[in-house]
């Protein structure tokens, strides 16, 4: 066992929203027992927030307050962690990172049924242009734990699975 880390590894979940973080997050946890965090909600829940943001019409995140209300919970390892950023959480937090990319195409269509309209819908579908989630990723974490996965189709949603299943059992087996 890791003395560092006696709850298993921790894994971060990255990317655009609408990229399936969440869908495959949940459904990882449901494989592997690890505790599964959504950081959205978490802020939701206990208000971990600092002003409000007139641009987008939505609270803006309190990250010291996010870090410090997670710490506890992270810092003994076994979690899988969703968010829509990554580059304020701490990098000794992750042994891993997922950073999900879907195509734009798609990625309109999801964000359209999830009710986004006008910039909040453009400035998302840019974001996934640009790749900002992953240069984020790459800027904050060492290159060789952050790792690009498709997410556009069901097939997709399985192969992370699988891939992250045997991640997560390997690490288990080498510590
Ligand atoms: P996020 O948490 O990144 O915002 P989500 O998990 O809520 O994204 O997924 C957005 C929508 O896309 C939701 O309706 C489920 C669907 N979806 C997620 N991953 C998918 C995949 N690999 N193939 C097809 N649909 C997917």
């Amino acid at each position: 066992m890791d003395s560092r880390r006696p709850n298993g590894p921790n894994v971060l979940i990255t990317g655009t929203p609408g990229t399936g973080k969440t869908t495959l997050g949940a459904e990882l946890a449901q494989r592997t027992g690890l505790n599964y965090i959504n950081v959205g909600d978490l802020a939701k829940q206990e208000e971990l927030y600092e002003g409000w943001d007139a641009q987008y019409q939505c609270p803006i995140l309190n990250e010291d307050r996010v870090i410090d209300e997670l710490e506890d919970t992270v810092g003994p390892g076994g979690n899988i962690v969703d968010y829509h950023g990554c580059d304020f959480f701490p990098e000794r937090w992750f042994d891993i990172v997922f950073v999900l990319r879907t195509d734009n195409t798609i990625l309109y269509k999801r964000l359209e049924q999830k009710g986004y309209t006008g910039k909040k819908l453009e400035d998302n579908i840019q974001c996934e242009i640009f790749q900002t989630i992953l240069e984020e990723a790459v800027d904050s974490y060492k290159k060789d734990i952050v790792h690009e996965l498709p997410s556009n189709t069901p097939d997709d949603l399985e192969a992370n699975l699988d891939k992250i299943t045997i991640w997560i059992e390997e690490w288990r087996n080498s510590h």
